[in-house]
C-alpha cells in the first residue's frame, strides 16, 4: 500500500514528531503526566493524523514495530532530557498497539531504552486500550506482567468501550483506567453517561487503581469530577498536545 511506503520514509526521514499533552492531579492543578501523541507531516500531504496512519502501519507488524520502538525512544528521551534541564518529573505515558504487545521484542526494548536513557521506570506508563488487555493474545498476559515488575506503569485506555467482563483487572497489573471521553463529554446532560462515570470511579476506588477522565473540556466538567472523587484528568482545558518546547514552557515552568 501506497500510505505504508510513505510511512517507512517518514521513519526515515525524520517526518514523525511528538506532541505531549498534560495529565492533570486535580486536586494540586500539577501536571505529573504527558500522553504522548504521534504526528505526522508529510511533504505532500500535510499532516496526516494516527487515526489514519496507525492502522495503515498496524497492517505491517514490523513497521508498527519500527514506528512503536521509535516513539519509546523518543519519549524516553525526551523525559530524560526534561529530568537533566531540573524539571520536575513528568511521567510519560506512550500508547502501546496490539501488533507491538504481540511482538516479541517489546519487554526487551523498554528494558534497553529505560536503560539508555537511565530513567526510573517509573517515569514511564504505557496505555493500552481495554481491547488490547481483553484479547487474550498468546502470551500477552506475562508481558503485561513483565513491564509492570520491571515497575513500568499500565493504564487502561478508552476505558468502558470495551464491552465483555472485568475479569482481565484482577489478572493483569494494571495501575490506572481512563475513563472514555465518549462519557465524559456529555456527562452533563446525559444521565447515563454520569452513572457510567460515577460506576468506573467508585471501582477504581475500591480496586485501588488510578482513575484518569479523558476529554475533559469545560470547568463545569473538573468541578463534577472532583466532587465525584476522580483524581486526576486530561483534556483541552488543560491543554491541548503540544511540542515538547511548548509543553516545557506552558506545563513546566
Ligand atoms: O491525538 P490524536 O487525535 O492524534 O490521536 C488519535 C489516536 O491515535 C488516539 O487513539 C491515540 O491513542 C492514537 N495514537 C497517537 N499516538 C500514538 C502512538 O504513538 N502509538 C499508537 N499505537 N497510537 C497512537
Ligand atoms: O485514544 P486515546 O485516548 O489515546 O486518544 C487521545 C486523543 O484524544 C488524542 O487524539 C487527543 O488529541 C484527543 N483529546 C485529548 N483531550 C481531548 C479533549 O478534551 N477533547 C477532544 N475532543 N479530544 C481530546
Ligand atoms: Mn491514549
Ligand atoms: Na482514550
Amino acid at each position: 500500500r501506497e500510505l505504508q511506503r510513505e510511512l517507512r520514509k517518514a521513519l526515515a526521514e525524520k517526518q514523525l514528531s511528538l506532541h505531549f499533552q498534560p495529565q492533570v492531579e486535580l486536586a494540586t492543578g500539577k501536571v505529573l503526566a504527558a500522553e504522548v501523541l504521534l504526528r505526522w507531516r508529510h511533504p505532500r500531504l500535510g499532516s496526516v493524523s494516527p487515526n489514519r496512519f496507525i492502522p495503515v502501519a498496524e497492517e505491517r507488524r514490523e513497521l508498527m514495530i519500527s514506528i512503536g520502538d521509535w516513539v519509546l525512544e523518543e519519549s524516553c528521551r525526551q523525559a530524560r532530557a526534561w529530568l537533566d534541564a531540573g524539571y520536575p518529573p513528568v511521567r510519560v505515558s506512550v500508547n502501546v498497539s496490539m501488533v507491538q504487545l504481540r511482538g516479541d521484542s517489546l519487554v526487551d526494548h523498554v528494558a534497553d531504552v529505560l536503560d539508555r536513557f537511565r530513567l526510573p521506570p517509573n517515569q514511564l506508563q504505557l496505555e493500552l486500550t481495554e481491547s488490547v488487555l481483553m484479547s487474550d493474545v498468546a502470551g500477552a498476559a506475562d508481558r503485561i506482567r513483565s513491564l509492570e515488575k520491571m515497575g513500568v506503569r499500565i493504564s487502561v485506555d478508552d476505558f468502558g468501550t470495551g464491552y465483555s467482563s472485568l475479569s482481565y483487572l484482577k489478572d493483569l497489573p494494571v495501575d490506572e483506567l481512563k475513563i472514555d471521553q465518549t462519557f465524559v463529554h456529555d456527562l452533563a446532560s446525559d444521565p447515563d453517561k454520569a452513572a457510567i462515570v460515577n460506576a468506573i470511579i467508585r471501582m477504581g476506588q475500591s480496586l485501588n487503581l488510578r482513575v484518569i477522565a479523558e476529554g475533559v473540556e469545560t470547568s463545569g466538567l473538573v468541578d463534577y469530577l472532583c466532587a465525584n472523587g476522580c483524581e486526576y484528568a486530561q483534556g483541552f482545558y488543560f491543554g491541548k498536545p503540544v511540542t515538547a518546547k511548548r509543553f516545557e514552557g506552558r506545563f513546566l515552568s
